[in-house]
Order: structure tokens, then sequence, then C-alpha cells
């Protein structure tokens, strides 16, 4: 390419997340599972995607719903079989669909077998695979909070110390400074990519490194201390991802990605550089966490609504700084996140599929591999939470046992509102593909609830209506693929004295794409199309010359 950009499949290829437990349940236990998966691998080739990003689906007792493993070479009982996974990697595969798995190796399930093994005495072999402390003054080692809330450290009667969890206390943090570790999870890995998938994700990679000094953390909300300036971007972190992209990554062709909590522009250049030595790209956090001062009610916990402005200024910045160094990715939402519909666009009835495709628009023509989460496609929305009883996700349920019932720093009411807004199971609630029972999810009583609006917002009623989002996120993966100038172009901001519309162009080779979306419901001046050209895509039919109509995006190319 003319910008010295190396063409690669993983940067022209478009990305479908599954979190499996609510995806599809082929056997009626209420739980999604790989079956439900093969089922519904047509749906994903007509949307048109070139890769799916699984979920885990190993072993697990899912206290975290699968990011606590306990055996990284088998498969969760209730998703199915090694052998079910063998039929959905080679379906997917003569689907011309690749499968990227998710790894998660900042931490074990505490009933995996080395752990198992560390626990039982100082001095067993596995006793150096995590990450064991004495009591300091006959207490946790340091303040650190945990991601889960309460202490980020966990008593062990048998022997008489601590071991260190970032998560929850069934998920104990693995230690990278042992070769050991890092040979057993190289092993493992080979092992998959001998099977044939095609990458990872890579959960919490940026927190493999620990400050070695384990400090006291800076007390934010009264009670710990935050422990994230210790634990990400760590002192050996690069040097552990070389060795695992010699050892490994460099062996095979495939897409990685590193879930990097704490991520800066500048960590981001080594993590994701273009010479290939650690991974592919990076997902950063700086916009799914972008809220103004004292918008913030507890910790994370927030009910704001962000605002165009500031979600512009930061992916600008990733786009801009990123350029020719290092790869972007681009996603709204996961597994972890709100629904981008009801987080960053306007879920009224009114003006759902609108703001859907909206930013679907401003997203997708970005640089960078583009991620979308399962029923983004369709325009899911939140879910309402009426009290704790809805609650599935450990995060939720520790933090409203911390914040309301134990410490009563939040009244439950304020916290309902921060769980409607930015709740993780807003993303869980089972994928909703027809108006039948259970959206069609499953025969049985699934294991969280469906979101009423199942019967208005569903894969059927989107196959059947040719202006629906589905077809409109087709679209814009087929336009993808279609011109270079959206992989490779050269990204320039526009329009940045409004404070509605998000614009931008992008261009390689003297083709100038323009882009503008309107992120209000009113009608807003933009006068960038008058000049005409090609226009690729809209979410409307008909224009208004000197405006853009609410929610209106418009892509044009010259
Ligand atoms: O997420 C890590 C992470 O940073 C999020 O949990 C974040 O702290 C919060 O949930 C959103 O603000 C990864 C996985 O994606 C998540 O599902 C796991 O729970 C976690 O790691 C532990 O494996
Ligand atoms: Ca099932």
């Amino acid at each position: 390419m003319s910008n010295g950009q190396k063409r690669t499949w993983w940067k022209e290829a478009v990305i479908y997340q599954i979190y499996p437990r609510s995806f599809a349940d082929s056997n009626g236990d209420g739980i999604g599972d790989l079956g439900g998966i093969i089922e519904h691998l047509p749906y994903l080739q007509e949307l048109g995607v070139d890769v799916i990003w699984l979920s885990p689906v190993y072993k697990s007792p899912n206290d975290d719903n699968g990011y606590d493993i306990s055996d990284y070479q088998d498969i969760m009982t209730e998703f199915g079989t090694m052998e079910d996974f063998d039929r959905m990697l080679a379906d997917a595969h003569s689907r011309g669909i690749k499968i990227v798995m998710d790894l998660v190796v900042n931490h074990t399930s505490d009933e995996h077998a080395w752990f198992v093994e560390s626990r039982k005495s100082k001095d067993n072999p596995y006793r150096d695979y995590y990450i064991w402390k004495d009591a300091k003054d006959g207490k946790e080692p340091n303040n650190w909070q945990s991601c889960f809330s309460g202490s980020a450290w966990q008593w062990d009667e048998a022997t008489g110390m601590y071991y260190l969890h970032c998560f929850s206390k069934k998920q104990p943090d693995l230690n990278w400074e042992n070769p050991k570790v890092r040979d057993a999870v190289f092993d493992m890995m080979t092992w998959w990519c001998e099977k044939g998938i095609d990458g990872f994700r890579m959960d919490v990679i940026s927190m493999i490194s620990k400050d070695p000094a384990y400090p006291d953390g800076e007390v934010k909300d009264g009670i710990y201390g935050d422990m994230s300036p210790y634990v990400c971007n760590g002192p050996h972190v690069h040097e552990y991802l070389q060795e695992m992209n010699r050892r490994v990554l460099s062996r095979y062709d495939l897409l990685t990605v590193g879930e990097a909590a704490g991520v800066t522009i500048d960590e981001a250049k080594k993590y994701a550089s273009l010479d290939g030595k650690e991974l592919g790209m990076v997902f950063q956090f700086e916009h799914t966490d972008c809220i103004s001062q004292g918008e913030a009610v507890v910790g994370k916990w927030n009910h704001a609504k962000p605002k165009m402005p500031a979600v512009r200024e930061i992916l600008n910045k990733w786009q801009l700084e990123l350029e020719g160094k290092a790869w972007n990715s681009l996603y709204w939402d996961n597994h972890d996140q709100p629904r981008a519909v009801s987080r960053f666009g306007n879920d009224a009835a009114e003006w759902r599929v609108l703001s859907a495709k909206m930013l679907a628009t401003c997203l997708h023509m970005m640089q960078g591999t583009p991620y979308i989460y399962q029923g983004e496609e369709i325009g899911m929305t939140n879910m309402h939470f009426t009290g704790i009883d809805d609650c599935r996700d450990l995060e939720e349920i520790n933090a409203w046992n911390q914040y309301v019932v134990d410490h009563k720093m939040v009244e439950p009411e304020e916290m309902l509102k921060c769980f409607d807004a930015i709740a993780r199971d807003n993303a869980r609630t089972p994928m909703q593909w027809d108006d039948s029972s259970q959206a069609g999810f499953t025969t049985g009583t699934p294991w969280i609830g469906v979101n009423p609006n199942y019967k208005e917002i569903n894969a059927k009623n989107a196959l059947a209506d040719p202006d629906s989002v589905f077809y409109y996120y087709q679209k814009l993966i087929r336009l993808r693929h279609a011109n270079p100038v959206i992989v490779y172009g050269t990204f320039r901001p526009l329009m940045m004295d409004s404070e509605t519309i998000y614009a931008y162009q992008r261009e390689l080779e003297g083709k100038v794409l323009t882009v503008a979306c309107n992120w209000t419901d009113q009608e807003q001046p933009c006068d960038l199309f008058e000049q005409g050209g090609e226009e690729l895509i809209s979410n409307y039919k008909e224009h208004k010359a000197g405006v853009l109509q609410p929610y209106e995006a418009r892509v044009i190319l010259k």
C-alpha cells in the first residue's frame, strides 16, 4: 500500500464476538452451547463476518462465566464436548469464518489442578505458579481492591499465607515471573494452534507483570486501594509477550488482540507495533470509561451519558497517534460493556434503529479492525434491573454487597440506576432470535432473563426487513471488504468545532472518503456533502441540503 501499510487479513477482517452462554441453547438446559453456535453459523455467514471471537468455552466452575478456567484443554460441560468444538471449528472454516479463542492466562480457576497443588504446601512444585505473600501486621499484604470488590488477597488457612486475585477469589493470579508458568501457557497455546484455531483474544494481558514491591494503592472509595498502577503495563509485560510471540505466535498466521486494561497510546505502540514483535492490536478502554468528573457514583459505577465530543477526542487521538505505528481495534461494546445503542445512542423506539446505524457507521469507517458484539447487529438494548435478583454477574453482586449492603455508601435505587446504565449483564441477556418463547434462545428456562423487548427486537424480524440494522451492518462489512481506503486510508478529523456532528475523512491513493454522523435527535448544520460524490451508505434515503437529520450518517467517496 502507498502509505507503507502491509496488507494483512486480520486488518481487513470484521470480527463477531460470541458470548456462548447467551448465544443459543441447543439442548434445552437454558444455557447457550456449541451446538447452538453451529446452528447459527449460516446467520453469521449471511451477516458476512470473517472471524468469530469465542468467549471462553474451556472447563470452568463458572464463578465468572468461564473466565475462571479449570482445564485449558477441555470443553466446559455445559457447552458440550471437544468433538462439538471440532465440529464447530470445521463448519466455521468451511464457511470461510475463522475462530479466535479467548486466552485467559492472567489467572486460572482455584479449581485448576495447578492451584489445587500450589495451595497444598509451601514446598509444593506448583507453589510458585501463583502469587503467595505472608500477612503484614496480621493483615493482607497491601490495601488493593479486587476488580470484583473486596480485598485482592485471600487468606489460605492450609499454609497460612495470602494469595493474590485481581478478580474473584476463585481466580488466583498466575505468577508470570516463573518460567514454568510461561512454558505451560505457551505449550497450551501451541496445542490450540495445532488444532487449527486462528488466533487469540488475550484477557487482561496487560496485567500479567506486577510491580514486585506490591505497594499500597491510592484509597479512592474510602475502603480499599487502587491496584491498577501496579498491575497494568508492569515491568516485564513486553518481555513476556515478545517471548510468547517468538515461541508461539510467530509460528502461525494468527489474529491476536490484547485486552489491555490501563493501556496508554505509548504502551499500545509497544503491544501492537506494526513490526509484529508482540500482538496485532489491543482493546483500549478510554472511550468506554469516559465520563465527566463528578459523574461517578462510586468506583466504576455511574449512570452518566457519554458526550460525543469526549468520545470523539479519545477515538481521534487513537486514530491519529497509532497511524503508521500500531493497529487499532474498533468496538462499542462486548460482554463487559452495556449495549452500544443504549449507552452511546438512543434506544427509544423512535430513534433506536437510526442511532444504531449511525453508531455503526461512525465506528466502521475508521482505521482499525471492527468488532461486533452479539446482538449489536440487530440493535439489542440494555435491560432494566428491578432488583439485585435480576443480576447474575458477580461484579454487580459483589459491588451491591460492598457499597449498598455492607458500607451503605450508595442507595439501592441509585445503584440500580448504575446497573441499568453500565452493568455487564446488559450485554449478557440471551440473544433474541425470534418472537417465540424466550426469544428462541432456549426451549428451557434461560440462565438469565430475556429482555422483554424481544418480541420487536429479534433476528427473525431483522432478516425480514431490508431496512433493518442487520442489513446495514451487512453493507458496512461489504464496504470494508471492497474499499481499501476504509482499511488502509489515513484519518483526518473534520468539523471539530461541532458539538453534535462526528465527521472525518479517510484518504488512500487519491480516494477520499468523507464520513459525518449526527449524534443528536435534532437537525444539525453540515455542508460537507454539497460537492457531490458517490454515496456509499447512509441511514436515510432522502437528504436535506446543508443539514444532517436526526441521527443521520452519510459516507461519500470521491
Ligand atoms: O475483563 C477485565 C476487565 O477489565 C473488566 O472486567 C472490567 O474490569 C469491568 O468488567 C468493565 O469495566 C476481562 C473479561 O473480559 C471479563 O469478562 C472478566 O470478568 C475479567 O477479565 C476477569 O477474567
Ligand atoms: Ca445448552
